[in-house]
């Protein structure tokens, strides 16, 4: 059955109120880095829970939401994902990451030493969702990775613009996430998010970053 429809209220404003709004959000956003040193002040809980909100009210394939936010501050559960992440992380740098990778994160500076994980004082695990148990069969989501990654965008994005930090952390693989944290197999480990304020004396690398012109064409050409 198709859905019911409802007018869309949707606030229309004139291209000099857009420019003026846009513009304001470019130049917040110029400032944001990922951050590698966090300090310990606490975030309220209900901080983090609008963010999540804000995330979750991204759009879905199907509107499905075939995503998961885990919020953890528990000191305990926040150790054993830096042990977790290390391991893998170190297993990595040694062994695993090809010299090519290892010489384009040369310039960020990254090794396998994780403190952040702790020291941050919320981990936000996003998992992805491919499918759902309904009816003793497993019922598909759709453009699950897509969705995921719109999600996750949305909730960096406002977690900067609020006045957070965070990191878009990949330790790979990530399987022991789902592991830890108790999710069932069909929750896939997305990203894993500290959020909290940089500490007082947080360096980050100075990148050039590519310009615009390189990831834009406009028509054909
Ligand atoms: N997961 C490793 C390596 C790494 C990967 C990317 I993509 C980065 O932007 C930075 C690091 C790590 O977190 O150290």
């Amino acid at each position: 059955m198709p859905a019911k429809m409802i007018p869309y209220e949707f606030p229309q404003r004139s291209p000099d109120e857009i420019r003026k709004r846009a513009r304001a959000v470019l130049s917040e956003m110029g400032s944001r880095r990922s951050c590698r040193c966090f300090s310990d002040e606490p975030v309220p809980r209900e901080l983090v829970e609008m963010l999540i909100a804000v995330g979750h009210s991204a759009p879905s394939g199907a509107n499905r939401k075939p995503w998961r936010f885990v919020a953890i501050d528990d000191p305990r559960i926040k150790r054993e994902i830096r042990l977790a992440a290390e391991d893998e992380e170190r297993e990595s740098y040694d062994h695993r990451m090809p010299r090519e990778w290892l010489e384009a994160l040369e310039p960020i500076g990254t090794n396998a030493e994780k403190p952040f994980l702790e020291i941050a004082p919320w981990l936000v695990v996003m998992f992805r969702i491919d499918w759902e148990e309904a009816g003793g069969r497993r019922v598909p989501n759709y453009y699950p990775a897509e969705s995921a990654g719109i999600a996750a965008g949305f909730f960096l994005m406002t977690c900067h613009l609020a006045g957070l930090a965070t990191l878009t952390h990949t330790p790979s693989p990530m399987k022991f996430l789902r592991e830890i944290l108790g999710r069932p197999v069909n929750e896939k480990p997305f990203l894993l998010i500290p959020v909290g304020y940089p500490a007082a004396d947080c360096m980050v690398p100075d990148l050039v970053k590519k310009p615009l012109t390189n990831a834009l064409q406009w028509n054909k050409t």
